[in-house]
């Protein structure tokens, strides 16, 4: 039996070496001709801890082929990207396409299944364009238990940097749009699954994944909230999150510099789009946690505005030194990081020089590269005037305290503290 796996990005990548690494014949199809060339080649074209051992191994061994176009299989997952269509509504575009695109190779008996993340309905909308689009009109189009084909939404929900273990580990939410659906769906998964399969309805799954991901972002919008707070109040956040949180039933999360990445800052506006007078807490809660890196900014601003009393300096001359760039702790990724969008507005601001610190990489993004530039720790913390905490990687929190000598720090993080 033949698995395609469509979309070779973060979830179809990984998820096409697990199959591949259980002797299963995968072929994954992805329209970026450089992405299917990489992998043919036996490397990987994204960062992800263990993966590019698995796929080098899959291919050689011949279990794991790329492709631009979709050829024909037994089963196919759907993992390609769900992005914002301007003011915050989903755009299905990519599930559309690669719908349609496998449409001309389907055969009775085979199994589809959607795991991008999508707002709710969107799997008997991709059923619909599967059936509009089907070449092979020798079978009859036909509902629910009658259909020649099955359909699930099973969505992903493993973590950047322990994709190979979460995939494997994780509970998986089964959604068919009959049982036959998501018996087959559970049978397949469980090729490589450790995990349980949970079985349910398709538009249950879809709104589990964007309940899970809101869920995560109203509890840190709720963290970032107190430290506005008790930044107004003078009272330390980490220390009072970390008080609270000995009652037994309290377990807030940790405040920032705001939310990034590519599913927590996204997907609860898939529901307020959806339901636009009801979920008044999940767009409030991406309100605040948009707004942070501003208040970042405002930050900075008071605490340079300080430096220049007290030392009598012009602005010019203060550096300004940003800790950390990626999106959250530990990785390289820059994508959608409120540390790199704070740091944007400092130096569209600061007349003097700003500097990115980001030991994870080694190039910054050309649109940042004109006008800040990337130092070493050490030279930051000798020569810059102000510092600014953005991401707790593990080596800013390992400098000693006695190495930090600079009276203005804006560290949203709690590292420095
Ligand atoms: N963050 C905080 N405070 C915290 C925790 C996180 O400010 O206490 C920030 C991070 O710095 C980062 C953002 O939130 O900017 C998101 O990071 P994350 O580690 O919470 O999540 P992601 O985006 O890497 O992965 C999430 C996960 N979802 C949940 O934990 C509910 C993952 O399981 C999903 O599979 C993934 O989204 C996805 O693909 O949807």
């Amino acid at each position: 039996d033949t698995i395609s796996v469509i979309g070779l990005g973060y979830i179809g990548l990984p998820t096409a070496a697990a199959f591949a690494s259980r002797g299963k014949k995968v072929v994954g199809v992805d329209i970026n001709p450089h992405a299917v060339e990489t992998i043919n080649r036996g490397a990987i074209h994204i960062v992800e801890p263990d993966l590019d051992v698995l796929v080098k191994r899959a291919v050689e061994e011949g279990f794991l082929r790329a492709t631009t176009q979709p050829e024909p299989a037994d089963a196919f997952l759907i993992a390609v990207p769900t992005p914002f269509k301007g003011d915050h509504l989903p755009d299905m575009k990519f599930v559309e396409s690669a719908a349609r695109s496998l449409a001309p190779v389907l055969k009775k008996g085979d199994l589809i299944i959607l795991e991008s993340t999508s707002p709710v309905g969107a799997t008997e909308q991709m059923a619909q364009w599967l059936a509009e689009s089907r070449s092979d009109l020798s079978f009859p189009q036909q509902a629910g238990e009658q259909s020649d084909i099955n359909i699930a939404y099973c969505p992903e929900r493993v973590l950047p940097g322990q994709v190979m273990v979460e995939l494997i580990k994780n509970d998986r939410v089964i959604g068919g749009m009959t049982s036959l659906c998501s018996q087959r769906a559970s049978d397949l998964y469980n090729i490589f699954l450790e995990g349980e399969c949970v079985i349910t309805n398709s538009r249950t799954a879809e709104m589990c994944k964007l309940t899970e991901n809101s869920f995560r972002d109203v509890n840190i919008a709720f963290a970032n909230e107190l430290s506005l707070i008790c930044d107004a109040q003078g009272i330390n956040v980490w220390e009072l999150i970390s008080l609270a949180n000995r009652h037994p039933r309290v377990n807030i999360l940790q405040p920032g510099p705001g939310v990034g990445g590519h599913c927590i800052a996204v997907d609860p506006w898939f529901i307020v789009a959806q339901n636009p007078e009801l979920a008044r807490m999940i767009r409030t809660a991406r309100e605040v946690n948009d707004s942070k890196p501003h208040w970042v900014v405002d930050r900075v601003k008071a605490a340079l505005a300080d430096c220049l009393t007290t030392t009598g300096k012009r602005a010019a001359d203060i550096k300004i030194a940003c800790f950390g760039l990626a999106f959250k702790p530990n990785i390289d990724d820059l994508r959608e990081s409120p540390a790199v969008e704070v740091t944007h507005l400092i130096a569209d601001w600061h007349s003097g020089e700003t500097w990115a610190v980001e030991p994870n990489v080694h190039q910054l993004p050309a649109s940042l590269a004109e006008k800040v530039t990337l130092q070493p720790v050490d030279r930051a913390l000798k020569e810059a005037d102000l510092l600014v905490m953005l991401v707790d990687h593990k080596p800013f929190k390992a400098i000693p305290a006695d190495q930090i000598q600079q009276s203005w720090i804006v560290d949203t993080k709690g590292v420095w503290r």
